[in-house]
């Protein structure tokens, strides 16, 4: 508010009957009263000087304390979205600051763990192992769809197919053998089930005695591993005994102590045959005629020898020939015929 101080002066301007100018003068004080026009403004004041500002920025760390000033400003945090300054005149006026507070991160959390679940994806990375890289098997000969042996592998792989594995012969089987696969019912690995090939019979006398498969381990991924079998082939005694063949002795007549004058041979493939000769039948050629004898005058033993009967004399005069028909017995037999055929 201001107040002006005023003297106000009237005076005629031609002269009075006294030949004055009249004149009278009055004090005027006049107030000029303020009207609210001007709006508040913000001023920025650093070392002293103000300028005119309409935003502010600072730095506080954080968790501090309610009421802390922020460092550079003079404008105490209690709002940090705008600072509003507003007059007191009858119509209000007011101006905004925008202020910018920036708070500083402090190292006051301690690091945690959280629990986290990961679901791995298999994949086919490990190849089929065997247990043994040498497996040696023993089969009997001529037995169809004999049973050989067992390998086994394994796979680290833990899901199927990655740990699947089949197994194949890929050499040295020369079609004798094959190999079936089944998976553990007691354990992750899977075991190759090696025979002999239902529609061959092995023969130990006739074929190899044994053979070296090479046996493949392989995985649906086609990884893959070896193993070597040594499948030695035994001998069963499946083969007849042969006898060496039809032969003639010839015996003096007219004596009684002449023993053994022959003896049969014959042979058996077998590596453990046991032999033991038979005489199957006489017959005897007496004036020209080959037929049944009288008298017996010879006899086999079991182990071949021709014996002479010491019951009988022999006498030219009455038969010159004496033909006996034998055989050998291999009383070891396991498989087939045990006998020879007959010889004479
Ligand atoms: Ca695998
Ligand atoms: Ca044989
Ligand atoms: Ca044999
Ligand atoms: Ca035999």
């Amino acid at each position: 508010m201001h107040l002006y101080y005023t003297v106000f002066q009237a005076s005629e301007t031609k002269p009075n009957v006294h030949g004055e100018l009249a004149s009278t003068s009055t004090d005027m004080n006049i107030t000029i009263g303020d009207v609210n026009d001007n709006k508040p403004e913000f001023f920025d004041c650093m070392a002293g000087s103000c300028v005119l500002a309409t935003s502010f920025s600072g730095n506080i760390n954080e968790n501090a304390p309610s009421g802390e000033f922020v460092k550079g400003m003079d404008i105490k945090v209690e709002d940090v979205d705008a600072v509003v300054a507003i007059d007191k005149g009858n119509e209000n006026l007011r101006s905004t600051a925008t202020v910018t507070i920036q708070i500083n991160d402090i190292n006051d959390n301690y690091p945690t763990f959280k629990k986290e679940t990961y679901n791995l994806k298999d994949i086919n990375d490990n190849k089929p192992v065997f247990r043994s890289a040498f497996y040696a098997f023993y089969v009997k000969e001529s037995i169809m769809g004999g049973f050989v042996g067992l390998v086994f592998a394994d796979d680290a792989d833990q899901t199927t197919p990655n740990n699947r594995i089949s197994f194949r012969i890929t050499d040295g089987s020369l079609g004798n053998f094959i190999v079936t696969t089944s998976a553990e019912e007691r354990g992750s690995g899977y075991i190759g089930n090696i025979s002999v090939d239902p529609d061959v019979e092995l023969d130990y006398e006739k074929g190899k005695k044994s053979y070296s498969l090479t046996i493949e381990a392989t995985d649906m991924g086609q990884r893959r591993d070896f193993a070597l079998a040594e499948v030695i082939v035994l001998d069963v005694n499946d083969e007849r005994p042969v006898l060496s063949g039809d032969f003639t002795l010839h015996v003096p007549e007219n004596t009684t102590n002449l023993g053994e004058v022959g003896k049969i041979e014959a042979e058996d493939p077998d590596s453990n045959s046991s032999l033991i000769y038979e005489l199957l039948s006489t017959q005897c050629q007496c004036n020209g005629t080959l037929g049944p004898c009288a008298e017996d005058w010879f006899t086999v033993a079991s182990t071949g020898a021709i014996i002479v009967n010491k019951e009988f004399v022999i006498d030219y005069e009455k038969c010159d020939k004496v033909v006996l028909e034998t055989q050998v017995v291999d009383v070891f037999t396991e498989k087939g015929d045990n006998h020879s055929l007959p010889g004479k």
